[in-house]
């Protein structure tokens, strides 16, 4: 029997079939049109369901952008990405509307389950996940269990504040790590300093080409990137962390400029335990991890 999985990012949405063995069965992606706000949000998962239900689904595991409470399955906090989003129970609305179990989690912490299960850090207990996306996500797991907090918003990375009266962020502060390193950071900072819109590939690719104002800009913001992750070194000392989004598909070339860049900022002695992975899960991790949590949930 499979899982209706689907990943609600800033600006994507994942879906697809999940075995309960952890095989992907099948994979799509639509726009999430976040700006249109959660009653669009909620028609496109209905769409989802409906176009892979079956009377042999175990049931629904949603992966989200945002401060979800796992244990209910209610988005809690987070910016104003998605008008409506917070206080959206959306556990009890697919339970109820379905009549299958389902489950609702941050989808950082579900990409940090999905590589534990199936990808970079399998076989690892303790170890940290960072996504570089639409925002910057986080995913803590210690001892094989995710480090939720006392309002289960634990591992917000993005908002960690790095620049003093810096950028506005959508969570209502300054300064905050996602508006300086996550895609959307350095596709703005792209545009600043050339005055051009390229998307991710296209700047990678102009840096491939030697481009020395793409590498330059690249530099600027894996400095940044590296600034966040120095933190995280030194509070976690941890031996794995796990980078994921749509940059990690740039593999060792890009894990080698922020390793350059934390030589700067981290002391040897945290740095020679410490491996940095980019995912192997790519697009299927946070779907993944939320099939997880569901077998876990009906167990
Ligand atoms: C934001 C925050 C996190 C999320 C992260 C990555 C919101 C809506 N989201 O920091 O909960 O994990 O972005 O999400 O507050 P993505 O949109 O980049 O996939
Ligand atoms: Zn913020």
């Amino acid at each position: 029997m499979n899982i209706i999985a689907i990943d609600i990012g800033g600006t994507e949405i994942k879906y697809g079939l999940v075995s309960s063995r952890g095989e992907v069965i099948f994979s799509s992606s639509l726009l999430t049109e976040a700006s249109k706000g959660v009653e669009q949000l909620l028609e496109k998962i209905y769409g989802i369901v409906e176009e892979l239900k079956t009377n042999r689904i175990l049931g629904i595991a949603v992966s989200a952008t945002g401060q979800i409470d796992g244990s209910i399955g209610k988005v809690v906090g987070g910016t104003d990405l998605i008008p409506g989003w917070i206080g959206t129970n959306l556990v009890e609305i697919l339970e109820k509307r379905y009549s299958v179990p389902a489950v609702l989690e941050n989808d950082v912490n579900c990409a940090a389950l999905g590589e534990m299960w199936m990808g970079a850090a399998k076989g690892k207990e303790n170890f940290l996940c960072l996504t570089i996306g639409t925002g910057i996500g986080g995913g803590i797991v210690l001892k094989g269990e995710l480090l939720r907090g006392e309002s289960s918003v634990a591992a917000e990375f993005g908002h960690i504040q790095i620049v003093k009266n810096g950028l506005q962020c959508g969570c209502g502060n300054r300064g905050c790590y996602q508006s300086y390193a996550s895609t959307t950071a350095l596709l703005r900072l792209a545009e600043e300093k050339t005055g051009k819109k390229l998307n991710g590939k296209e700047i990678f690719d102009e840096v491939h080409k030697n481009n020395k104002k793409y590498i330059e800009i690249v530099n600027e913001w894996a400095d940044y990137l590296t600034d966040g992750l120095s933190t995280l070194i030194y509070i976690f000392n941890p031996s794995l962390i796990v980078i994921g989004g749509g940059v990690s598909k740039q593999g060792e070339f890009l894990k080698s400029i922020f390793q350059k860049s934390l030589e700067k900022k981290v002391m040897k002695n945290y740095l020679d335990i410490l491996e940095i992975k980019m995912a192997e899960r790519g697009n299927d991790a946070g779907m993944l991890g939320a099939s997880y949590l569901l077998l876990e949930k009906i167990k």
